[in-house]
């Protein structure tokens, strides 16, 4: 499942400002899907780090208009939010899924609407919001408190009465994680996919990647220059069990998992006992990830 990024926003790390406008982000959502998107992730605010955050009403101006038009296109939408209010709007023009960054951390009313909508929620490994996550990267092992605290978000979200066959699991790489703990969550990702539910990944173009590809001076890679190894790493994470991958240029990855389907969907061998790898990338304290 390629899930395609359109940022309705005008501060974004990577596509913020291009979108605002409601045809050129229409237009953007018809060219994800032409490229091989299977949903269309509408954002109408940024999770950068450091990133202030937007009232309920400007997030619904922002994004309402685009995903009734992409709707009523016939494109599968999902609404990138922690807002039940925005959720329940955006579900009421056409949505299709809701992607939650904070895991329903964020507002206790989203399991509700989920679970009245009756739709697919990406409960997404949060700590906290864009202010504060760099304060919460601080893990005793990365992959197990990840796991652990998706496992309580699927509990809560169990109890409040949402179908467990509705549940997709996402690590939010970058979300209070370091580049170090970025790698060790990919390096160990068949210890998430355990948890038995799909598992999205959205490795695309974050900053980690800009680090490791930094040039001779050690500035990172740019944001647009992150392609090749957005695709190797969301390639790798499908092979290693993954069920969707979130990128924001469908085209590369849509092939590259094409061609992975084609030489029989290899996997990845299961790794050994954890702790048995070190961790690579360095830590980043810039404004994206
Ligand atoms: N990353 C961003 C935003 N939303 N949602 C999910 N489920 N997983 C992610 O990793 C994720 C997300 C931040 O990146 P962006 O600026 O490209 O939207």
């Amino acid at each position: 499942m390629v899930m395609g990024v359109l940022n309705v926003t005008p501060d974004s790390f990577s596509d913020g400002g291009r979108y605002a406008d409601l045809d050129a982000a229409v237009a953007h959502g018809v060219r994800l899907r032409a490229a091989g998107a299977d949903l269309v992730d509408v954002g109408g605010e940024s999770t950068r780090p450091g990133a202030d955050r937007v009232d309920a009403d400007t997030e619904i101006a922002r994004v309402l208009p685009v995903i009734r038009e992409l709707s009523a296109a016939g494109i599968p939408v999902s609404i990138d939010t922690s807002r039940a209010r925005v959720a329940e709007a955006v579900l009421a023009a056409g949505a299709d899924v809701v992607n939650d960054v904070s895991g329903g951390l964020a507002d206790p009313d989203m399991a509700r609407v989920v679970r009245d909508a009756g739709c697919p929620w990406v409960l997404m490994h949060w700590r906290g919001h864009s202010r504060e996550m760099r304060d919460l990267a601080r893990y005793a092992d990365v992959v197990a408190d990840v796991r652990a605290e998706l496992g309580r978000r699927v509990d809560e979200a169990l109890a409040a009465g949402v179908a467990a066959d509705r549940i997709i699991v996402d690590p939010g790489l970058g979300f209070a994680k370091t580049a170090a703990h970025n790698w060790e969550l990919s390096a160990r990702l068949p210890e998430l996919v355990d948890l038995g539910f799909p598992l999205l990944f959205g490795s695309s173009r974050k900053s980690y990647l800009g680090r490791l590809l930094a040039d001779a001076d050690g500035n990172p890679r740019p944001t647009a220059q992150r392609e090749a190894a957005t695709v190797a790493t969301s390639v790798l994470a499908v092979a290693a069990g993954a069920w969707g991958v979130r990128v924001h240029d469908v085209r590369g990855t849509a092939d590259a998992l094409a061609v992975w389907r084609a030489t029989g969907g290899p996997r990845l061998a299961r790794p050994g006992a954890q702790g048995d790898r070190s961790a690579t990338g360095r830590h980043t304290t810039e404004g994206e990830r």
